[in-house]
This record gives structure tokens, C-alpha cells and sequence, in this order.
């Protein structure tokens, strides 16, 4: 059976839904092609001595992993000169990354986690790229941060690379969710599920358990009530995942459904959770709802949540759309 290249779906997409413009689908086909690269940089491993501490701290204050740095040098030499983006932003970067005058500037913003769950990276556990774009203000020739902090509904375009037993590309530009899958021998992107689907229900949750003592009511509740199983209030066994890469993490709910958790906890109230809202949060949340599921903070859509400042956290409450829907009533009953 003859495969649809990523390229090829773009352009059908184009033709068929008018939805993407051909700037948006350079930038859409430059990021993909920046991921096989990290693919590959990352497929080394230590035979290219990319493993281990980078002996640098991020934004975050994070020691960054060699791989860290690498793969966001790729995404950013990769994007800088096709004259489609006004600006770039990077959980490893302090600030927005201005595009060159020596290249033409376009109308997107392009923003990315370049590699995800980088702590799992020296074990050989699957990690990822997440990305998120936005259309940069009217009349904006310097896009400063302000200009990145858009409500995630204002996404355009959102994707991830799982970098695993295969390398996936998992995409939406606001017409559903699909997958691509990399062949190898071809080089290129092959699409592999059109339209992907989260079941509503599910027997199966992710959270990293190790944190319960600090988490809010809301959540010790709903997990005790998975905890609880056959015996208890839902009248069913629940099953446990984390993988402690949030892109494998998702990708399995993308495929079998489950419920995905990262909330704020009592260590560090200034940290609302973890996850960062613009180029993890939003991203995900985006692909989520358009095959199906649902993601909250707890308290409202994360799509909704109005940014403050660019590396802001959120709590993530993600996947099938019923048991996200009982997690956060249970924030919305005070626990
Ligand atoms: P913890 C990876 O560092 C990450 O940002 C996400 O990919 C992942 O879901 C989470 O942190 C894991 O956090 O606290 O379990 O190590």
C-alpha cells in the first residue's frame, strides 16, 4: 500500500481545509526534519559521547543535559533562516530567540520543550520534542516575551516527536490529531493513524506517586478512589504508568487512553506543578482535545489559562475526557 509522506498530507490539507498556509507548512516540515536530526543525535548516544551533564543550568536552574543543548542548537539552526518565523522560544532558553536580520522574518512564533524528559536520556528511556505555534502580533518586527504569552486556544499548529522503539511525529493544525511514523530507509515521515481517537474511559492513570503527601485534597481523593479498585466507589481495578517522560507518558494515552497528572503540590507554592504551560501544557492539551480527550488545570481548561510570563508552570490534569471531567469536579467540590 503506497504511504502518504508527511509532505504530501500537508499539502492535502492545504488543498482540502485551506488550513495551512505554505509558511506554516515549511515550518511544520523544517520541525520534522530537525527531529529526525535529533533522532538520530540521540540514537549515539554515548558512541558519540552526548550522554551525560552539559555542566550548564537552564532557566529553570535544571542541569542541562548535553542532548538538552544539542537538540535545541538543531531546532534553532534548523528554523532560523526560512523566513517563516518571527521569533523562537525554548524551555532552555532565558528569553525569545530573535531571528537574524540577515534572514527574512515571517508571521509565526515557534516555540519547544527540544527535548523532553531529558533526566530519562542516559537510561535509554523514550523521550521527545514538543512544540506549539502562535501567529505573531500585527506590526510586530521584534517579538519580545509579552508577544509569546497567548491563551493555548491560540495555538495554530502543536506537535511532539517520540523518540522510542520508533520515532513518531504526532501533529494538529486544529483538524484532528495524527500520526507519523519515520521511515527509515526513505528518510521521511510516514503517515500511520489519521484522526487519532482517546477512548473516554480508561482502566489506567499516570502520576508520579512518590509526591501523595503533598498533593491537594482534590487529587488524593480521585487517586485513593483508583488506589481503591474493584472494592471501591468506581467499581473497578485502575492500572499504574509513569514513565517519567511526559511525551511517552501521552503518547501511550493517545493510543489506549488513560488519565495523565501532574499537579501543583504543597513543596513549592510558587510552582503551581512542574509542567511549563507554553511549550508543554499547551501543546499537549491542544493535541489531546483534538482526538477526543480533555486537559485542565484542575480548575479550568488549560487552553484557557491566560499566560503571565513564558516558563510559568501549570498543573496538568490530561486524557480521557471522563476521568479528567471526575478530577476536576473534585477541585471544583474543594476535594
Ligand atoms: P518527575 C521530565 O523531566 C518532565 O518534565 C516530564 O517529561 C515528566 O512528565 C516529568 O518531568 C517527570 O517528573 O517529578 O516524575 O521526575
Amino acid at each position: 500500500m503506497r504511504r502518504v509522506t508527511l509532505t504530501q498530507f500537508l499539502i492535502e490539507t492545504q488543498r482540502e481545509h485551506q488550513l495551512i498556509q505554505a509558511d506554516l507548512r515549511l515550518l511544520i516540515e523544517v520541525v520534522a526534519r530537525a527531529c529526525k536530526a535529533i533522532a538520530i543525535a540521540i540514537g549515539k548516544g554515548s558512541l558519540a559521547g552526548v550522554l551525560g551533564s552539559a555542566d550548564t543550568e537552564n532557566v529553570q536552574g535544571e542541569v542541562q543535559k548535553k542532548l538538552d543543548v544539542i537538540s535545541n542548537e538543531i531546532l534553532l539552526e534548523a528554523n532560523e533562516w526560512g523566513g517563516h518565523l518571527a521569533a523562537m522560544a525554548s524551555e532552555e532558553m532565558d528569553g525569545p530567540y530573535a531571528i537574524s536580520h540577515r534572514y527574512p522574518k515571517g508571521e509565526y512564533l515557534l516555540l519547544f520543550d527540544p527535548l523532553d524528559g531529558s533526566s530519562n536520556i542516559d537510561v535509554n528511556v523514550s523521550v521527545g520534542t514538543i512544540f506549539s505555534v502562535l501567529h505573531c502580533p500585527e506590526g510586530v518586527d521584534e517579538p519580545e516575551e509579552k508577544h509569546f504569552l497567548q491563551a493555548g486556544s491560540r495555538q495554530v499548529c502543536a506537535g511532539y516527536a517520540v523518540y522510542g522503539p520508533t520515532t513518531l511525529l504526532v501533529l494538529t493544525v486544529g483538524h484532528g490529531t495524527h500520526c507519523f511514523t519515520l521511515d527509515r530507509e526513505i528518510g521521511s515521515f510516514v503517515l500511520t493513524e489519521r484522526n487519532m481517537r482517546i477512548p473516554e474511559d480508561t482502566r489506567e492513570f499516570s502520576i508520579n506517586m512518590s509526591n501523595m503527601r503533598h498533593w491537594e485534597p482534590p487529587v488524593t481523593r480521585y487517586v485513593q478512589e483508583l488506589l481503591a479498585g474493584k472494592s471501591g466507589s468506581r467499581g473497578k481495578d485502575f492500572n499504574m504508568r509513569w514513565v517519567a517522560s511526559m511525551v511517552a507518558d501521552v503518547h501511550r494515552i493517545m493510543t489506549r487512553g488513560g488519565i495523565f497528572m501532574y499537579p501543583r503540590d504543597a513543596r513549592d507554592p510558587g510552582k503551581p506543578g512542574k509542567l511549563r504551560l507554553m511549550y508543554e501544557a499547551n501543546p499537549m492539551a491542544f493535541i489531546v482535545e483534538q482526538a477526543g480527550g480533555a486537559a485542565t488545570d484542575g480548575r479550568q481548561r488549560i487552553l484557557d489559562v491566560k499566560p503571565d510570563t513564558l516558563h510559568q508552570r501549570v498543573a496538568v490534569f490530561l486524557g480521557s475526557r471522563n476521568e479528567v471531567d471526575v478530577v476536576t469536579r473534585y477541585h471544583a467540590e474543594g476535594g
